[in-house]
């Protein structure tokens, strides 16, 4: 396990990013457009001294921890194959979910249809999705396992159409599944397991040349894995367990430049661990890769707001989708594309103080 970090802290948007940048006293987070000002140094370097524990301004930086910070602000070599990344951009991109199931938390049962989930992604790429995530397989808290065969069914018209229009992820744990909907048009793996469930998943991903979204999870299993959660420092061991699957993916042929990183909030997350790695998701930008963020509508939002119903707690999930966004999020994985898109607008308006219609 990685024994040092540097936390990224005091960040600014907007025109205040670029008054601190221009006094020398912020650095851009990957590349932009978030800045930040201080850090917190974690950990020790080897060989040298422990550093102060207080967070400390830029300029107090000690030599030695120097080329940590700098690789805070760098971008990262690319975006899934090829997507824009937020400093070009000037904002995130936003995924669409579409979920072709019967049991998904928030949408089970609204797309199983094939043409529904159909006009249902078409819907968001309108609303102005940047790509579309579709899964066959709940990985919701205790969800049951879908036999592959099963998940093909559901998932490959849907993918084979909406690949067609947009950058297609699928969201599986399973090589066979992933395997066809490559040859159906898909562009992207999202394996909640981080190429941990299935041992055929690391190969085919590095022969295809995909992208690659690696998502912490406690376990391999959605029955388990709300059981027995146990951090030391919950941000820390995320990151540190996403460095050892970068790792391993780039061990297996995984291009860098393809991977994408999530903190996967909820696979075995109580309150209190998704508020942390919202808060503290700019600790991510020191492993190089774009950070992929999904809160979109789930259980942590109807705990801090008392929503039951997951449909009813999009603005929460867009707050959140927000939050994400000043941090430095790369993707957001939302269910609510136009509510998301419209805050994200608005967001750029006000933090530059114009409107620019290209973000
Ligand atoms: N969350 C869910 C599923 N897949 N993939 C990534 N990369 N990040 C996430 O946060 C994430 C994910 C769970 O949400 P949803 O797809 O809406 O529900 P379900 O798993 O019940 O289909």
């Amino acid at each position: 396990m990685r024994a040092y970090w540097v936390e990224p802290l005091g960040l600014l948007q907007g025109r205040a990013a670029a008054a601190a940048m221009a006094a020398d006293l912020a650095l851009p987070l990957s590349g932009g457009p978030s800045v930040f000002t201080m850090v917190r140094l974690i950990g020790a370097l080897p060989g040298a001294p422990p550093p102060p524990e207080a967070p400390m301004a830029l300029a107090d930086v000690p030599d030695a921890w120097q080329d940590q910070v700098l690789a805070l602000t760098r971008p990262p070599a690319g975006l899934l194959g090829g997507l824009p990344l937020p400093g070009a951009l000037g904002r995130p991109l936003v995924m669409g979910i579409v979920n072709v199931t019967p049991d998904s938390f928030s949408d089970g049962g609204v797309h199983l249809d094939a043409g529904a989930a159909v006009a249902a992604g078409h819907a968001m790429l309108e609303a102005g999705a940047d790509l579309l995530d579709i899964g066959g397989e709940s990985t919701r808290p205790g969800a049951e396992p879908v036999p592959a065969e099963e998940e093909r069914r559901r998932i490959l018209p849907v993918v084979r159409e909406l690949a067609k229009a947009a950058p297609v992820s699928v969201d599986t744990r399973h090589a066979a599944t992933f395997a066809a909907a490559l040859e159906a048009g898909a562009e992207i793996l999202n394996d909640v397991t981080a190429l941990r469930h299935d041992p055929g998943m690391a190969r085919l991903a590095a022969e295809a040349e995909c992208g690659v979204v690696l998502m912490h999870m406690l376990g391999t299993d959605p029955r388990s894995m709300q059981a027995g959660i146990r951090y030391d420092d919950v941000a820390l061991d995320v990151a540190g367990f996403l460095a050892e699957r970068v790792a391993a993916a780039e061990a297996a042929g995984i291009d860098r430049a393809r991977i994408a990183l999530d903190p996967g909030l909820g696979f075995g997350k109580r309150l209190a661990e998704n508020l942390a790695l919202t808060e503290r998701l700019p600790l991510l930008a020191g492993l190089g890769c774009p950070v992929v963020y999904g809160a979109s509508r789930k259980r942590f939002i109807g705990e801090i707001t008392g929503v039951e119903q997951p449909a009813d707690r999009v603005p929460g999930s867009v707050a959140a989708a927000i939050a994400a966004a000043r941090r430095g999020a790369a993707v957001l994985r939302v269910h609510d594309v136009a509510a998301t898109m419209q805050a994200l607008r608005v967001l750029a308006a006000c933090e530059a103080g114009a409107f620019d219609e290209a973000v």
